[in-house]
């Protein structure tokens, strides 16, 4: 119960302080709010923005089984499903990392105070697919009545696994940029998330109506990548000059 009050507290000081377009992802995901990228102003002018799509059908996925814990199962009067590819209403795509991967200036930026928060719920990571920023606290949640293991495998940071009990937070920290971190927890072979960090604040993560926003980047040319955990990667050039918000969408093509 003490958990349940705290997580919310936690989402609004991210809101607040929204120094990245992540803190906004994040939270969205967590509270199931409509809360997308395109929430956040572009009016200042200077973003990039659009929509990721699917083509194709989503491919059909089997209910998760719990049993071998039925600490999980209780949670879930309706079956589960993997969220390796989550489509939305008129094929937009969720839990794609959008981000500028080329072009940005190489130097320091703020990191947030806020923590990015990752949350395991129902034996679920909520969200699924995290992105933060290097250098800035993670805390992770268990917000279930079972123990969990939280256990991330970076290839350009340093690894950790650790135990955690009902209830007691977990931070951690990751001090270079990585997309993305394989998450998997050692008790639960089902759970799994990302956690892509950035050294850079250009970067999002869609929700269900797969919009992103990428806002107050600097005039110029940037190499503008989406990034999915199944569907690999696309980019495009984009050329932005002062003042301008510009439209660019991105069709995933289903292999299912
Ligand atoms: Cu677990």
């Amino acid at each position: 119960m003490k958990w349940k009050l705290m997580v919310p507290s936690v989402a609004v000081v991210s809101l607040l302080s929204l120094n990245s377009n992540s803190q906004m992802a994040a939270n969205s995901t967590m509270s199931g709010h409509a809360i997308t990228a395109s929430a956040i102003s572009t009016a200042s002018g200077n973003s990039i923005a659009g929509t990721i799509r699917l083509q194709g059908p989503v491919p059909k996925t089997s209910p998760i089984a719990m049993r071998s814990d039925p600490t999980c199962a209780q949670e879930h009067p309706q079956p589960v499903r993997a969220e390796d590819i989550v489509g939305g209403a008129g094929g937009t795509l969720e839990n794609v990392i959008v981000f500028v991967a080329q072009g940005v200036a190489e130097r320091p930026y703020d990191v947030p105070q806020a923590a990015a928060l990752m949350q395991q719920k129902g034996c679920m990571y909520e969200p699924h697919v995290l992105a933060m920023r290097a250098g800035q606290t993670l805390r992770v949640v268990n917000a279930d009545k079972t123990t969990h293991n939280i256990h991330p495998m970076p290839a350009n940071n340093r690894e950790w696994n650790k135990a955690q009990l009902p209830g007691q937070p977990i931070e951690e920290k990751f001090s270079r940029e990585e997309i993305a971190i394989p998450v998997k927890c050692n008790i639960h072979p089902w759970m799994h998330s990302y956690i892509a960090v950035f050294k850079h604040p250009y970067f999002t993560v869609t929700g269900k109506d797969g919009s992103f926003a990428l806002s107050h980047l600097p005039p110029g040319e940037y190499t503008i990548e989406a990034w999915h955990e199944k569907l690999g990667t696309m980019t495009q050039q984009v050329k932005i000059a002062p003042g301008e918000n510009k439209k660019i969408d991105f069709t995933f093509k289903s292999k299912g």
